[in-house]
């Protein structure tokens, strides 16, 4: 096994996770966190913990950071950029493209390598083969550290523009929180006449399963900036359809508030002349 030295800032839920994968992978781990406690059951497992953030950039050539987001990252590193050079920050804090291109130049005037990252799992998928996690940045760095970090989940490499692994992060949690808001109108729903949630889920569960290539095929009318072909759908029925989510919201005494806005989007693309087409088609109204 090759060994490698790496600092991880900020022991989160997830930070605390990734410390603990590379340990379990065997790796020589050094810790930080603000509140000095939460490095206890990693020091346990045979981390080091060092007293300040500026003694872990110094303990390792890898330095992971993972804190709640840049404000918190911008306050733990600007104090110590005196011992960034040489180093490679990956920092798989949660963020924007914009944010990430910033502390990538950042990173670049204090001598640092910088990857970017966006973690596709929760704390406890880490390590597990359901973890995936994107990164970007300089391709030369990710080689370099690429085993280490395989450690976390799947390691997949978007190419050199630092801010790739953010917009892509952000674009995947933009579905999953659909499916989110959806999921839980429709529990309310269910839940206003007083039927079982727990009962009603797997038929939500086996409806969802049918939407996985959803997204696929939407795509391509996307690409092709075509939404009249061989539709089966059509927007105009769509939005008059759901216009009745929000007379039965009404009716069962629940707010519809969390589908408002793609209803009125339904309908505005509808007035623009393009009921005849599929819902896709929205996505233009998105542009700005
Ligand atoms: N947990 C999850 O499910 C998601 C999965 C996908 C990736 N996210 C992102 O990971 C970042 C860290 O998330 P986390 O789950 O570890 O978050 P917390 O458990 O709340 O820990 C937050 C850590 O940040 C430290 N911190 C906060 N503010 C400051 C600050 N001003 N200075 C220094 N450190 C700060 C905090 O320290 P402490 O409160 O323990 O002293 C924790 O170490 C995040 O970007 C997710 O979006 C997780």
């Amino acid at each position: 096994m090759n060994q490698k030295a790496v600092s991880v800032l900020g022991l989160g839920d997830m930070g605390a996770a990734l410390a603990g994968a590379l340990l379990a992978a065997g790796h020589r781990v050094t810790v930080w966190n603000r509140t000095a406690a939460k490095a206890e059951p990693l020091v346990a497992r045979g981390a080091t913990s060092a007293d300040t953030a500026a003694d872990a950039i110094v303990a390792s050539e890898l330095v992971v950071v993972c804190l709640l987001d840049y404000d918190s990252v911008g306050q733990v590193l600007a104090p110590h950029t005196d011992v960034l050079a040489g180093r490679t920050l990956v920092n798989l804090t949660n963020g924007t493209p914009g944010q990430a291109r910033e502390m990538a130049a950042w990173a670049a005037d204090h001598g640092a390598d910088y990857l970017d990252g966006g973690i596709m799992a929760v704390p406890p998928m880490i390590a597990t083969p359901s973890a995936f996690v994107l990164y970007s940045g300089p391709s030369g760095a990710f080689e370099t550290w690429r085993t280490v970090l395989d450690v976390f989940g799947e390691s997949r490499y978007l190419g050199d523009d630092a801010g790739a692994a953010a917009l892509q992060d952000l674009a995947l949690l933009s579905g999953m929180y659909g499916v989110i808001a959806g999921a839980l109108h429709a529990f309310a729903l269910v839940r206003s006449t007083g039927g079982s949630t727990r009962e009603f889920a797997p038929l939500l569960s086996e409806w969802l399963q049918g939407m996985v290539t959803w997204p696929v095929a939407a795509a391509e009318q996307i690409d092709a900036g075509d939404y009249g072909e061989n539709v089966v759908s059509n927007l105009g029925m769509q939005a008059a359809g759901f216009a009745n989510h929000f007379i039965a919201a009404e009716e069962q005494g629940i707010s519809a508030e969390l589908l408002r806005p793609l209803h009125e989007l339904m309908q505005r693309r509808v007035a623009d002349g393009h009921g005849h087409e599929d819902v896709v088609g929205v996505v233009e109204l998105l542009k700005r």
